[in-house]
């Protein structure tokens, strides 16, 4: 078991009680698991056969403190595909270990579930990008990372995967042009982009300088999250796909007087939940159609 902003890793047999103990309440076996952004745990309404569990009821979870992460995880049906819902995730700067962060992401994988989809808010860095674009993220720079603050840091489980693993293609090339055909057949061409996410540990918004560095390094997108989970999901073989809403422009230039807050993030969540919505659902179906046929 772990304590809040413990580094301690959890053990494969944390991982597997917390795995039984949810496939003894619940007979769904998800095949797709998807982590709720920001302001994006409404994308779970769609689901049938909804069984949902508190964080705080599961053995072994970490339990969530930001507003707008409701703290849940949903099973469910969507199209006949089974799958699960985690609304509202761990962050870094809330002072949980990179082990909480990801916890989930093994139980999806001891769980049977084969791809992960992503969602998250983020602030716009790429000058062409406009406040609601939905990015496709195509890859990712892991800053805390390279300051050794990663997920894989410590003894690795070969019951999970290697112990230097390939993060060039974290981001499934078939899943992201599927997403692309989804989005332009349901009139959102126009506003799907795709582009590169850089993790910060947050909990401030950049500075100036540092957005203009994130933007020199080749970062369209700057967030807080989503990083850690990809990693680990790469890790242990998963198929990733993300998404990420962008709900502010970040600021590059001296002279703006826009100032970025948390409400404003909420906001432009709940304006594309609807669209979200579809776009999830649909990739949904077509994460388990392109397995079956592989
Ligand atoms: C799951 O159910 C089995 C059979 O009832 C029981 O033996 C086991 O202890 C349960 N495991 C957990 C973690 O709840
Ligand atoms: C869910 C999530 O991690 N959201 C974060 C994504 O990035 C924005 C912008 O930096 C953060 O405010 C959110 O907390």
């Amino acid at each position: 078991m772990h304590t809040k902003g413990d580094s301690c890793c959890c053990s494969f047999e944390d991982y597997k009680l917390t795995t039984e103990w949810l496939m003894n309440q619940t007979s769904i076996r998800p095949k797709v698991a998807v982590i709720c952004g920001s302001g994006l745990g409404l994308l779970a309404d769609g689901v049938s056969h909804k069984q949902t569990f508190r964080y705080q009821d599961i053995p072994n979870f970490p339990v969530s403190t930001v507003p707008g992460h409701e703290g849940c995880l949903v099973f469910g049906t969507i199209q006949n595909t089974p799958c699960v819902f985690m609304q509202g995730r761990f962050h870094l700067y809330e002072g949980y270990s990179l082990c909480q962060v990801t916890f989930p992401v093994r139980i999806f994988k001891l769980m049977g579930v084969e791809s992960v989809l992503v969602t998250n808010a983020s602030g716009g860095i790429c000058p062409d990008f406009k406040v609601g674009d939905i990015m496709l993220i195509k890859d990712h720079i892991n800053l805390p990372g390279f300051a050794g603050q990663h997920p894989l840091c410590g003894p690795n489980d070969e019951r999970f995967g290697i112990r230097f693993p390939c993060m060039s293609d974290a981001y499934s090339k078939e899943l992201r042009a599927v997403a692309m055909d989804v989005g332009s057949d349901l009139g959102c061409g126009g506003f799907i982009r795709e582009g590169v996410y850089c993790m910060v540990s947050g909990p401030n918004f950049e500075t100036v300088a540092e957005a203009r560095m994130l933007h020199i390094l080749g970062c369209d997108s700057v967030g807080m999250s989503t990083v850690p989970e990809v990693t680990v999901a790469k890790h242990c073989g998963l198929r990733v796909v993300g998404l990420s809403l962008i709900t502010n422009k970040v600021c590059l230039d001296y002279s703006s007087e826009e100032k970025v807050n948390h409400e404003e993030v909420l906001e432009i969540g709940k304006m594309r939940a609807g669209v979200l919505q579809k776009l999830v659902t649909t990739l949904i179906s077509h994460c388990q159609q392109s397995i079956n046929t592989h």
